[in-house]
């Protein structure tokens, strides 16, 4: 197995549909083809487009909405999505997904979101522990293995999961705070914070804002998207509003920089995504040089695997190539993950010593 692979890691920003299989969004387009809801040879070519800019992007993600918006489709990708990221060694996985609501099929934002669940509990290739008050017993129900081998039991893969629900720019302030409502509501089975992301060209910040602040009193986490296009007034507002976490941050000035840096604002960063959607021109002018350097505090992620055909163990070989990291470094960037993620102390030690003991073995 490629070192990659085998190190341990920690993904802190995967869009459920953006990271769902290429095989699986052309299985499903294909049978959307043959029920004459979609025109398969136009989809298949938009499927299978290798580098997309920032428009195609979102245009692709309206139709893989199409094809994927109904509750068993959000349940089998989302076991699907589980077990790619656990087969690459995430040992732990925020997922982010907006809650979608479709009349004509009788779903709410709320049969959504449990379809979702559904999913982390269909995994059985790997013991998914996302459940925060019941993370022992999860495992057990979710993976009993079959035989009363004990070896069995310790060796086997786990994976924590927690959720992350999103907030698309293109919804309403009454929208955005349902979700909030939601993601109250949903704690108990793992849901940890709330992301701001989609089109980011579209929308307005004051929208959110309330959904937003009410999220942070009630003591959800927060993310933003910040700064994937230039919109310098809301940069400064989302670093003014102070979340704990960020993504892409591409487009900050020095202001913008100083203060990000200052405030210490862990930033998610999502190379591929970036280079792909041609945000960013090249890897060597990339902000994660800047941030690595300055000790910033900063995750690497994925963003979507499927939609830009990468993995987290790629992502970590490109920032160390790039950056002519030894492994000892990559290690340490990839365990120092752990301290930005949104679940208890608890997991977050059981994490510090999975690390541990894979460090003995990784060479
Ligand atoms: C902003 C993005 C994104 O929520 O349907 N999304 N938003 N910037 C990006 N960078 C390229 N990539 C994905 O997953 C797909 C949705 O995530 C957001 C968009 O709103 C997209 O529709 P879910 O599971």
């Amino acid at each position: 197995m490629e070192w990659w692979v085998s190190l341990p890691k920690v993904e802190l920003h995967a869009h459920l549909n953006g990271s769902i299989r290429h095989s699986t969004l052309l299985e499903l387009a294909q049978a959307l083809g043959e029920k004459g809801v979609i025109d398969f040879s136009e989809v298949e070519h938009v499927i299978l487009k290798n580098d997309r800019s920032f428009r195609e992007v979102f245009k692709l993600f309206d139709l893989i909405h199409i094809i994927t918006t109904d509750h068993a489709t959000v349940t089998r990708i989302t076991k699907e999505v589980i077990e790619d990221f656990a087969s690459e060694n995430v040992v732990y996985l925020e997922l982010r997904t907006t809650p979608k609501r479709n009349d004509s099929i009788g779903m709410s934002k709320r049969s959504y979101v449990e379809a979702v669940i559904k999913g982390l509990r269909a995994v059985s290739s790997v013991d998914v522990a996302f459940m925060p008050d019941n993370e022992n017993s999860i495992n057990l129900v979710n993976s009993l293995p079959t035989t009363n081998d004990k070896c069995n039991v310790n060796t086997r893969k786990r994976i924590f999961v927690r959720l992350l629900l999103s907030i698309d720019r293109r919804e309403t302030t009454a929208a955005a705070m349902e979700t909030v409502m939601l993601a109250l509501e949903m704690r108990h089975l793992g849901v940890v914070g709330i992301d701001l992301s989609g089109n980011p060209v579209v929308g307005e910040w004051t929208t959110y804002l309330p959904a937003l602040k009410f999220a942070r009193e009630q003591g959800l986490y927060i993310t933003l998207h910040c700064g994937e296009v230039p919109n310098s007034l809301e940069i400064q507002n989302m670093l003014d509003f102070l979340p704990q976490r960020i993504g892409h941050a591409i487009f900050l000035d020095e202001q913008d920089w100083r203060k990000l840096k200052s405030d210490k604002i862990p930033v998610e960063i999502c190379l591929t995504s970036n280079l792909r959607t041609m945000s960013v021109p090249s890897i060597d002018v990339h902000h994660f040089v800047d941030l690595y350097n300055a000790k910033h505090p900063l995750v690497l992620c994925t963003d979507d695997s499927g939609v830009f055909s990468t993995s987290l163990s790629n992502e970590y070989k490109i920032a160390a190539t790039s950056l002519g990291l030894g492994k000892k470094e990559v290690f340490e960037l990839s365990k120092n993950s752990i301290e930005f993620v949104f679940a208890d102390s608890g997991v977050k030690e059981e994490l510090r010593k999975n690390f541990d003991s894979a460090a003995k073995s990784l060479d």
